[in-house]
């Protein structure tokens, strides 16, 4: 029931996951013929050697993943700068990833500060493939590794208080240089409905492409929320906290018009500065490029639309 249905895809779109395996070997190779362009010599460079082995899922799309050089070069996180290339630039050099702890309490029996190496254990890691859908109408199709959130949520028993779960990601001026500019109300706080937070689409994530998560993509561990907006996302988590009332979130904070709490992809609800019916592919670029129409839920509506039966997505948007 859970499976995604593979219906418009083409098959020249798809890629077995085993001919991304043997990236890291063959972009050496294109660094060493002098091969790639600067991003991508930066990202080979920002490669981390830790290699994270999972299972494949069936939750992945077929879709072909876009490439490891751009997953990693062009980010959004804004603590290491606003522009695509800043976090790429100068987060490997500057996050520390270890030690880190995460604090997991609030609406909770079991509340405790995990160890992210101890949190990484706690369930079998898996491989998902999925679609990443940004706000500002470009997408990326990343081959993530972690497991479900919900493994976590009933390690530690939340009580009948427990509503909403919202996720704070760390804030050191110290470590990022973005901090200086206001452009958000740091730390970046994000938040999920309880039953969004248990919904098995919903990923605790340690790595990507293979190995542990790069810095810029949001190192030691981030949750990644397939259906929603990437800023849904958050970075670099150091809480994980259970609550009654629904979180503030950072962007609906700065932009309450904008951005809400829900955040669900919707190709019918427009940005107010922009359309949302349709998105570029990252890597699409070249003489075949063309926009794609946006999916409801961003294509996982068979597995999540269930979960807002009943309510007007314009105004819960
Ligand atoms: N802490 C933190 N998390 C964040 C962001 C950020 O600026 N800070 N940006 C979000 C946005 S807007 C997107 S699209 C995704 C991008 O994830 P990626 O760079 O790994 O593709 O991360 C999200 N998580
Ligand atoms: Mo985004």
């Amino acid at each position: 029931m859970l499976i995604h249905r593979q219906t418009d895809i083409a098959p020249s779109e798809i890629t077995p996951p085993r001919h991304w395996r043997d990236r890291r070997a063959l972009v050496q190779a294109a660094v060493a013929a002098g091969l790639l362009g600067a991003a991508g010599q930066a990202a080979a460079r920002n490669t981390s050697s830790q290699k994270l082995t999972a299972k494949q899922s069936p939750l992945s799309t077929m879709e072909r993943a876009t490439p490891y050089e751009l997953v990693t070069s062009y980010c959004n996180f804004y603590e290491f700068g606003t522009e695509k290339a800043d976090p790429a630039r100068t987060a490997p050099a500057r996050l520390r990833t270890r030690p880190w702890q995460v604090a997991v309490d609030g609406e909770v029996r079991r509340p405790r500060t995990f160890d992210v190496d101890d949190l990484l254990k706690l369930a079998p890691l898996e491989e998902r493939i999925y679609r990443l859908r940004c706000v500002e109408a470009w997408s990326a199709v990343v081959p993530w590794i972690g497991y479900p959130l919900a493994e976590l949520i009933r390690h530690v028993e939340p009580t009948g208080n427990a509503k909403f779960v919202e996720f704070t990601t760390l804030a050191d001026p110290q470590q990022m240089p973005g901090l200086p500019s206001r452009v958000l109300d740091w730390p970046y706080v994000e938040g999920l409905r309880m039953d969004e937070a248990r919904h098995p689409l919903t990923l605790l994530t340690f790595g990507l492409y293979g190995e542990v998560l790069p810095s810029q993509n949001g190192a030691p561990l981030r949750v990644v929320v397939p259906w929603k907006y990437g800023f849904k996302s958050a970075k670099s988590l150091v809480r994980i906290r259970f609550v009654e009332r629904q979180p503030v979130n950072s962007w609906h904070k700065s932009a309450p018009k904008e951005y809400g709490f829900y955040s669900n992809v919707n190709p019918n609800v427009d940005h107010p500065r922009w359309s949302q019916a349709s998105e570029r592919r990252l890597g699409d670029d070249g003489l075949f490029n063309r926009r794609r129409p946006t999916l409801m839920f961003n294509g996982y509506g068979d597995q999540v639309a269930a979960l807002y039966a009943g309510m007007d997505l314009k105004r819960w948007f």
